[in-house]
């Protein structure tokens, strides 16, 4: 048992690039970076709180932690790029571009959210900023973002998809059979594995026989990179590449950001499956927004009076979002049934 462990988390041959190394980026990136992922921390801190005053109901993921992953990859985006991802979602829609008063609404079920107050946490749909969906299903997204990658082919677009999912999710059947689609018909489809470690209360090394989820595409022909995905830098220069070897009409290819999420799996977690030690030890260590305030103090960028006119900047626009999304009327019930179904 323990040689076949050791077996299966031997390094990939070929697969883990050293993604720390010196990547060049301007001080207006490293400061668009920073100002994003704290519009993600900010706002998931304020959805936590609404959470626990009742004002929002059902279920609800935070985000807090993986900041960096979604913002260094939509940063490589263009208009008419298509992102597609899990009930983990505000965070992408945020990055999309999507106006938080109508993220924040649709999480306390008003009229004016983006889903008219009918999706709520799990089901948040942008499609003018190209989001397609939160999705509940774990995995389900995979062949929806497979789709998208057909769409822009299909249209003859240098378009490109991008689908994100979980580690949990990796192990999914649809996974497989979407991969192999994407390799045969060449699809312009960025698959990025958000690995935060644990599928709710379950650690990867319990559920998948190999560790290494860059892997997945192996048998396939789709090429996989592991990614640090707590540093926006490395992960802006991974999903560029991996963007344009899209473009370029090179296929399918699988980036694997190894991330970590600081809150429960949802908002209610026994938390019972990781110590508390574990959980500060990232924060203090490897703090996606604190690594990007210290380059940009260190390369003498910006100081600390800046960042924290762009922190008082954050917090009114999601203060603004909250009063908003309280304020919004619920929907209509004569709307309950519109749009559930298709044609409806
Ligand atoms: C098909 C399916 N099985 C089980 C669930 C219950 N479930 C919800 S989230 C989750 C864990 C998924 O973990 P992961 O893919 O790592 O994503 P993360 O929550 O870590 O972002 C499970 C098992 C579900 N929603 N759908
Ligand atoms: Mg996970």
């Amino acid at each position: 048992m323990a040689t076949a462990k050791k077996k299966a988390r031997a390094k990939p041959q070929g697969t883990r690039e050293a993604t720390r190394a010196a990547v060049t980026v301007t001080p207006a990136t490293l400061l668009d970076y920073y100002r994003q992922m704290l519009l993600i921390r900010r706002f998931e801190e304020k959805a936590g709180q609404m959470y626990g005053m009742g004002l929002i109901g059902g279920f609800c993921h935070l985000y807090i932690g993986q900041e960096a992953v979604v913002t260094g990859v939509q940063h490589a985006l263009e208009p008419g790029d298509t992102v597609v991802t899990g009930y983990r979602c505000h965070a992408h829609m945020l990055a999309a571009g999507v106006d938080p008063k109508r993220i924040m609404a649709e999480l306390a079920g008003r009229a004016a959210g983006s889903s008219k107050g009918k999706g709520g946490s799990m089901h948040m749909f942008a499609l003018d900023a190209g989001f397609y969906g939160g999705h509940a299903i774990v995995g389900a997204q995979v062949p929806l973002g497979t789709g998208l990658g057909f769409a822009h082919r299909y249209r003859k677009s240098d378009r490109v998809s991008v689908t994100y999912f979980g580690d949990g999710a990796a192990n999914q059947g649809q996974v497989f059979e979407a991969l192999n689609m994407a390799a045969l018909w060449t699809l312009p489809t960025v698959y990025v594995i958000e690995n935060n470690q644990y599928a709710m209360g379950t650690a990867v090394s319990r559920a998948s026989a190999v560790a290494e989820l860059c892997r997945r595409g192996e048998s396939f022909g789709i090429p996989g990179r592991q990614v640090d995905g707590m540093d926006v830098v490395a992960v802006g220069a991974a999903a560029a590449a991996a963007v344009e070897h899209c473009r370029k009409g090179r296929g399918p290819i699988l980036l694997e950001m190894m991330t970590y999420r600081y809150r429960g799996h949802s908002m209610s977690d026994p938390a019972k499956y990781r110590s508390r030690e574990e959980v500060s030890k990232v924060r203090q260590e490897r703090d996606p927004i604190e690594q990007v305030r210290e380059r940009l103090i260190e390369e003498g960028q910006t100081d600390d009076a800046a960042l924290k006119a762009i922190d008082k900047d954050v917090k009114a626009v999601v203060a603004e979002a909250a009063e908003f999304a309280q304020d919004s009327p619920e929907p209509d019930a004569a709307e309950l049934a519109v749009g559930i179904l298709a044609g409806a």
